[in-house]
């Protein structure tokens, strides 16, 4: 909420959510007979698959000169339109072929892209083609209207949370409905501190219609906002925008607002969003209601 400097450090977690996944090393399945050829072959997911799981199995067969004892393979993961990586890992070859399945789920909602990449202690590289595949659709409750149901979940720093008074989630939930005499008290919003979120289940999902499909109710100034999405309530969240100025006016509307584009982020649909202060004002400000102010988060393009 003040209008003081901006800090400008780089945010701290854009990059978490989307870190590098450990992977477990799977005995070999079938598929591995017959020469081995210049580069690393991907054998599943099938090229425009949609599994069946949102941890499946990725198998590649091994180049010649990459086989077991040679060589390591890094699988890669990525959001197919916008190239972000999802998951990454690597691991020793495996005789003939090399599988993985990482240990935490994929993102749903995306058309995904898998590679890999083998090497070898020489340093010698080869690189697969890359396929495309699908999780399982999201699910997406009908009927439930357009703002946020619940929340997942949400964080405060320590300092934020001891100086503001507005730190309850569930002002989030349902139509904007924040108000007060300027200069407080206030109602109807969470303040998010500094570089604190919260995380809603829309119920329903947002898909990528045209323009933007996601709008955030934001109190009092024009805080900005960043936001994630992912089709699960676990994530893996994709960013969407950072750090986007949240003070438009609407008409009728005690709140600010500002509205956000799903295919930013490569995303075909989600139903969980995490809004995340990007005022970064470092605490204590002097207020109590520091951070962006969340009133609301709406879906503006609805899957039917
Ligand atoms: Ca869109
Ligand atoms: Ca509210």
């Amino acid at each position: 909420m003040p209008s003081g400097p901006v800090r400008t450090r780089a945010n701290r977690r854009t990059g978490a959510t989307l870190s590098l996944l450990l992977a477990a090393v799977l005995p070999c399945c079938g598929n591995d007979s017959g020469p081995l050829g210049a580069k690393p072959t991907l054998l599943e997911p099938v090229n425009g698959a949609r599994v069946t799981t949102d941890s499946p199995i990725f198998t590649s067969r091994n180049a010649q000169g990459f086989d077991a004892g040679a060589a390591t393979y890094t699988f890669r993961v990525a959001v197919a339109p916008t190239d972000r990586e999802v998951a990454s890992a690597t691991v020793a070859a495996g005789s003939g072929s090399t599988s993985i399945r990482f240990d935490k789920p994929l993102l749903r909602g995306a058309l995904l892209t898998w590679r890999v990449s083998g090497r070898t202690a020489s340093g010698s590289e080869v690189v697969s083609d890359s396929t495309t595949f699908r999780l399982p659709a999201v699910a997406c409750a009908s009927g439930q209207g357009p703002y946020a149901k619940s929340v997942v979940d949400s964080w405060l720093p320590a300092c934020s949370a001891a100086t503001n008074h507005y730190n309850n989630p569930q002002e989030v939930i349902g139509p904007p409905d924040a108000g007060g005499p300027t200069g407080g008290p206030y109602f109807g919003f969470m303040s998010l501190g500094d570089g604190g979120h919260v995380t809603v289940d829309m119920g329903g999902c947002a898909v990528d219609g045209a323009g933007d499909d996601v709008r955030v109710y934001q109190s009092v100034s024009g805080e900005p906002v960043t936001l994630y999405a992912s089709g699960t309530p676990d994530g893996p969240y994709v960013l969407v925008e950072s750090r986007k100025f949240c003070g438009n006016r609407m008409a009728g509307v005690y709140s600010r607002m500002c509205t956000f584009d799903l295919g930013l982020a490569g995303l075909e649909e989600a139903r969980y969003l995490r809004v995340e202060d990007g005022e970064l004002f470092p605490c204590p400000g002097g207020t109590d209601s520091e951070g962006a102010d969340i009133d609301a988060v709406e879906i503006l393009n609805a899957k039917p």
